[in-house]
């Protein structure tokens, strides 16, 4: 493979052992075929944002090297999460999940296509996933909204304990 683009990766999970099952995520995207993962950050217990009635969730971003397109690296999320026993229910949003992998950031792409949004449309605004991001990532930025310090210098942090 020649890897290419630096892509992050949100990793969150609140169902079953939730810690266990994010790193065993991050061996399997390892072992997939055009995905190197280059940094993980730790494990954060944080509380669940947009839907607040289920439990805290543990969350970690991974840094990976990538010669697969945006597309195509969503597509091994999604058979990545499959994996691990996610069943998306119809309808459902933000609700309690076994594994969530989410595509926060592509390089400095934009993608605005049919069920794949790069940067993540929450990712300034959501503090689980940029703390760990900016532990891997200082100088992350978020394409079309500048440095993701910046972005997390307006939400609160308090409660974004690592494990
Ligand atoms: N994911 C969601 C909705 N809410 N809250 C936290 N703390 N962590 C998540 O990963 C999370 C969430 C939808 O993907
Ligand atoms: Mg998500
Ligand atoms: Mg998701």
């Amino acid at each position: 493979m020649t890897p290419r683009i630096q892509a992050c990766i949100g990793l969150g999970a609140n169902l079953g052992d939730a810690a266990g099952t994010l790193r065993l995520a991050i061996d399997a995207l390892d072992r997939r075929e055009g995905v190197i993962v280059s940094a993980v950050s730790r494990c954060y217990r944080t509380p669940a944002w947009g839907r607040e009635d289920q439990p805290d969730f543990i969350n970690a971003v991974a840094l990976l090297e990538t010669s697969l397109s945006p597309r195509a690296l969503l597509d091994l999320l999604l058979s990545v999460e499959a994996e691990f026993g996610r069943h998306r229910v119809d309808g459902e949003r933000w609700g309690p999940r076994t594994l969530d992998l989410d595509l926060l950031l592509y390089g400095d792409a934009v993608v605005d296509e049919p069920g794949l949004h790069v940067p993540h449309p929450h990712l300034h605004e959501r503090a689980f996933a940029l703390v760990p991001l900016l532990e891997v990532l200082p100088d992350a930025r978020i394409p079309g909204r500048g440095p993701a310090r910046d972005a997390v210098s307006a939400l609160e942090m308090s409660n974004i304990h690592p494990l």
